[in-house]
């Protein structure tokens, strides 16, 4: 850990409706704030994502008649998990754990607000091909190396990692602060392709 200039810690997704008692509670998902802020107190450079959905979200099982939460369907974009109403913009589900302190964090990145987009990545929708920015921020800022922590390991934390990857940065997961969902083997599936993609994983 470092507070190196091309370090940058990416917080993703640690919001109340991901935490238990949440619309789309996590498993344990609350654990990972003592361990969210001890990487955050180690980073000079912080960014929180936030999950930020409009109603009827196209990934809300609600806004498909007949349809029941975690099933899975083929939207215009390919195949989408279809999730529980959550982090609805503006509402108490979408703000942060009110036990995250990153006060220093510099950029706060929402995704997910396109109602016909998901978008599990901090870097591209699930399209995969709209961007949300994030890269070319961090190449503007002169950032290299970044390392991830939040909800879920599985979703948001993977395809970020994954997409970090793709862009060329140099990519570290801390994996107890991280928790899974783990739909079908979907956390398993998810450190083994990081690991084979190159991704590192630590374990503080
Ligand atoms: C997430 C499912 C739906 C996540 C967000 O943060 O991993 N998962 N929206
Ligand atoms: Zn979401």
């Amino acid at each position: 850990m470092t507070r190196s200039d091309r370090d940058i810690l990416i917080i993703v997704d640690v919001q109340n409706d991901f935490c238990p008692g949440g619309a789309l509670a996590v498993p344990e998902g609350d654990q990972i704030v003592p361990a969210v802020n001890r990487l955050a107190a180690k980073f000079a450079h912080v960014v929180l994502i936030q999950d930020w959905h409009p109603p009827s979200h196209a990934s809300f099982a609600s806004s498909h008649p007949g349809r029941q939460p975690f099933d899975t369907i083929d939207l215009s974009y390919g195949r989408q998990v279809l999730w529980p109403d959550h982090c609805v913009q503006g509402t108490a589900g979408a703000a942060f754990h009110p036990g995250l302190d990153a006060p220093h964090a510099e950029l706060v990145l929402r995704k997910g607000f396109r109602t016909e987009i998901d978008s599990y990545s901090a870097f591209f929708e699930n399209d995969r091909r709209t961007p949300t920015g994030l890269a070319g921020y961090l190449k503007e800022r002169g950032f290299e190396r970044i390392t991830v922590c939040g909800l879920a390991t599985d979703f948001c934390v993977f395809y970020s990692a994954m997409d970090g990857h793709q862009s060329g940065l140099e990519v570290t997961v801390v994996t107890d602060a991280c928790r899974g969902i783990d739909v079908d083997g979907s956390l398993q599936g998810a450190m083994r392709a990081m690991t084979e993609a190159g991704v590192a994983l630590l374990h503080q």
